[in-house]
């Protein structure tokens, strides 16, 4: 049996601040061309995929940053991508700042179907960073001051011949997220990432351990639900601040089965089998059979960590 989905993780080089949404968007259908060409059902584009990193810039009048902000989806810049993806019948996943009609901001991603309908929307849940300008930092991280916590969970759609799920880059290190869709039999997460290749609190981890942390967590969450994950950066430098390549995908063993080279725009295409998921999900992994619930608790009643007396 196989149920094959081929996957293009979209990796974007670095835009620029003055650059506008449309420049971006030819970038992003250059690559989508250059996937269907090679065989992909569905493209996979980082988060915010539409703009600069904005949250490293600080606005102290909050409501300027809302110029990075899509008031709808699709919108008559985003509507070029919209119209190739239907016209080579593919699905597609990106990210973008979302600005609702009752003025609520979210760091969210959507999946649209090969008929070109948005079928599922996520919203980051584990936003990063701090709210005020923080001198004490090299570089500011933005997150909690521009963003809302998403209110939408972690669902899982059916979808493209398989069940996908979403989640948006610090979401990744954060074992809830996978074994929350997990247990909706996730088949395929996909997340964009935006990751400074230095840490801003600590001078001294630079890529090398950035990219281990990376690749340590989408693996481990992608074996220990036995599921494929597709983890696609937006890298380079951006006026002066540079963010870490390493779009991979890994497969339901938790293996990298490919990694792009690089910080460009590029892609890697992988035919993922969704029934590569089940082994591990009847086995080790058989949740019904082995999970310990009792002793779970701790994990939605508690936030911080209570030592022992
Ligand atoms: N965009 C992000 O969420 N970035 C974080 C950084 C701040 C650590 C990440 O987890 O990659």
């Amino acid at each position: 049996m196989s149920r094959i989905l081929t996957v293009a993780a979209a990796q974007l080089g670095p835009i620029q601040k003055a650059e506008t949404r449309r420049e971006v968007v030819a970038r992003m259908v250059a690559l989508m061309d250059e996937a269907k060409a090679k065989g992909a059902d569905f493209i996979v584009y980082p988060e915010l995929a539409l703009t600069t990193f904005f949250p490293r810039w600080y606005h102290e009048d909050r409501a300027e940053a809302d110029a990075w902000f899509e008031a709808s989806m699709p919108n008559p810049e985003v509507q070029p991508l919209f119209d190739r993806a239907l016209a080579h019948g593919m699905g597609m996943s990106f990210g973008y700042a979302e600005l609702t009609p009752d003025g609520q901001h979210f760091n969210s991603s959507i999946i649209v179907d090969k008929s070109g309908a948005i079928v599922g929307k996520y919203r980051k849940i584990h936003l990063p960073g701090h709210v005020e300008y923080d001198p004490d930092r090299t570089h500011q991280h933005l997150e909690k001051r521009y963003f809302e916590p998403g209110d939408l969970g972690f669902p899982v759609w059916r979808t493209m011949g398989g069940l996908l799920g979403m989640c948006i880059c610090n979401d990744r290190r954060w074992p809830e997220t996978y074994r929350v869709m997990g247990l909706q039999g996730v088949e395929m997460v996909v997340l964009g990432f935006n990751t400074p290749s230095v840490n801003s609190q600590k001078g001294g981890e630079g890529l090398a351990q950035r990219l281990f942390h990376h690749r340590l967590s989408v693996q481990a969450g992608a074996y220990q639900n036995s599921c494929w994950v597709v983890a696609v950066a937006k890298a380079g430098d951006e006026d002066g601040h540079h963010l870490m390549g390493g779009t991979l995908i890994v497969n339901p063993d938790g293996e990298i089965v490919a990694e792009l080279e690089g910080e460009a725009d590029g892609i890697i295409v992988v035919p993922c089998d969704l029934d590569d998921t089940r082994f591990g999900k009847e086995t080790i992994f058989d949740f019904k059979r082995h999970r310990r619930i009792e002793h779970y608790g701790k994990i939605t009643a508690q936030v911080g960590v209570v030592e022992p007396e």
